[in-house]
């Protein structure tokens, strides 16, 4: 990649009064974890994370769901966050340290940006590391290891074999959590520096944020190494790793 387009988006990050990044798998995949879209662990090569990640799923099967569900939770708790996930937190301390503003909204429900020290992280589709219960609705933080039983019954309601814990995230045909979706137009009202990194540009609503920045002229940028529906209408689409390109930004910052 030509360094004078590595040097523009760095000049613009200097600049960038208030940065947005929208993340999916794909910041995650040098992690070593496995992508909604792309090649998929044989174990579950069989399933389509598309039919797992529904409510209709999780009703009639929610033993393999929530199995799923698990087996992601366990690996991502074995994975450790990549130098992508590095340089978004490095780039967030730079920013606010100045007294400029970072948002991070991330599809990811795998906690790595937290785990890479990113603060104002946004999971907009929930997080496999909370598990609600199906009767009371109350949240549940499972111990960092697997489940014994699938479904899990619920620890709130002892009384009603038929409560269990489903992933805390947010299915397709789920709308969004009010606060995440507030954030998030909050966020694109006055950002000024867009990145969208690691995600394919297809799932509705995260997808449609760039639109705002598009509309206002504010400099857009894309990381991935594959085109996206998105990647003619960014101001720059970088095909690159995130865990390779980040790291180089945050150095020219
Ligand atoms: C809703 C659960 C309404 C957690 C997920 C228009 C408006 C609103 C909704 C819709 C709409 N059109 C259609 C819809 C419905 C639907 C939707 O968008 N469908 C799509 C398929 C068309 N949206 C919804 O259902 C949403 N709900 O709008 O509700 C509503 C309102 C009121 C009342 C009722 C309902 C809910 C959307 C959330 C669904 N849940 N996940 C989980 O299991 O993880 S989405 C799922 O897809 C994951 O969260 C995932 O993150 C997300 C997006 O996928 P990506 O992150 O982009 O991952 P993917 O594998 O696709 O791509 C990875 C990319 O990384 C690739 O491009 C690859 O090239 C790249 N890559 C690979 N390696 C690297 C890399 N990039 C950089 N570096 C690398 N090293």
């Amino acid at each position: 990649m030509p360094d004078s387009v590595l040097a523009a988006i760095a000049a613009a990050t200097r600049r960038a009064r208030h940065i947005v990044v929208l993340t999916g798998a794909g910041i995650s995949a040098e992690s070593g974890l496995s992508t909604f879209r792309g090649p998929r662990d044989a174990l579950w090569s069989k399933h389509d994370p598309m039919q797992l990640a529904t409510p209709e799923a999780f009703a009639r099967d929610p033993e393999t769901v929530t199995r799923w569900y698990d087996w992601r939770r366990i690996n991502s708790l074995a994975a450790q966050p990549n130098p992508g996930h590095i340089a978004l937190a490095q780039l967030e301390a730079l920013t606010t340290a100045r007294g400029d503003r970072f948002a991070l909204l991330t599809q990811n429900v795998d906690r790595l940006h937290h785990r890479a020290g990113s603060r104002n992280v946004h999971e907009i589709h929930g997080s496999i590391h909370v598990w609600r219960c199906t009767r009371t609705g109350r949240d549940f933080e499972p111990p960092p290891e697997p489940f014994m039983r699938f479904p899990p019954p619920s620890p709130f309601a002892h009384d009603d074999p038929r409560a269990i814990l489903r992933p805390g995230v947010v299915w397709f045909g789920e709308p969004l959590p009010s606060d995440a979706l507030r954030t998030a137009a909050d966020a694109m009202e006055s950002c000024d520096l867009f990145f969208s990194i690691g995600t394919s540009s297809v799932v509705f609503p995260a997808a449609g944020f760039i639109e705002r920045a598009i509309a206002r002229g504010d400099i857009t940028v894309e990381v991935n190494p594959e085109p996206t529906p998105i990647s003619q209408r960014v101001a720059h689409t970088i095909r690159a790793k995130a865990g390779e390109w980040l790291p180089m930004l945050v150095t020219l910052v």
